[in-house]
């Protein structure tokens, strides 16, 4: 099964711009918590790198163009959000980073928990570690 969970949101078109809902819905699987935004993102810059306990996600580029790598100990996989009505879902246990941000990309986050530094992993060999046993 792939690591890649894509999830279509609504955007309803208008001349003026376009609208896209991310509400409660079976679309996010959880209850929202939390909502983060990663902008004005460095040419160059590589976030993530860490994998979480509890916290499920749904990532969406509202603007422009990033990619994210998923990993969960036995395989990789990538995937490039450039879409507002598209969204990644990201379980528990996966290890991600994200890299190659268009200098106009705002990523949104949909969290399933409030931030928590302790149900973060990032030491890549102790994912490991925690995926195999
Ligand atoms: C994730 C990916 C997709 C807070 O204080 N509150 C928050 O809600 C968040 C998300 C972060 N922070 C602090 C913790 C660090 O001192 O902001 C700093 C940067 O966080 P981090 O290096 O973890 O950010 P990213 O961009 O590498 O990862 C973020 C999320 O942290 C993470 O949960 O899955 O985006």
């Amino acid at each position: 099964m792939s690591l890649i969970r894509l999830v279509e949101f609504p955007v309803i078109p208008h001349e003026t711009g376009s609208l896209s809902v991310y509400e409660q819905s079976d679309k996010i699987g959880f209850d929202i918590k939390r909502i983060y935004c990663l902008t004005r993102l460095a040419l160059g810059a590589a976030r993530g790198s860490h994998a979480h306990r509890a916290l499920r996600q749904v990532a969406v580029c509202l603007s422009g163009s990033c990619r994210f790598i998923l990993d969960d100990g036995k395989t990789r996989e990538d995937v490039v959000l450039d879409n507002p009505g598209i969204g990644l879902h990201i379980g528990t246990y996966i290890w991600r980073e994200m890299k190659d941000f268009s200098s106009d990309c705002v990523l949104m986050v949909i969290a399933s928990e409030l931030y928590s530094e302790p149900d973060y992993i990032r030491d890549y060999d102790e994912f490991l570690q925690v995926v195999k046993a």
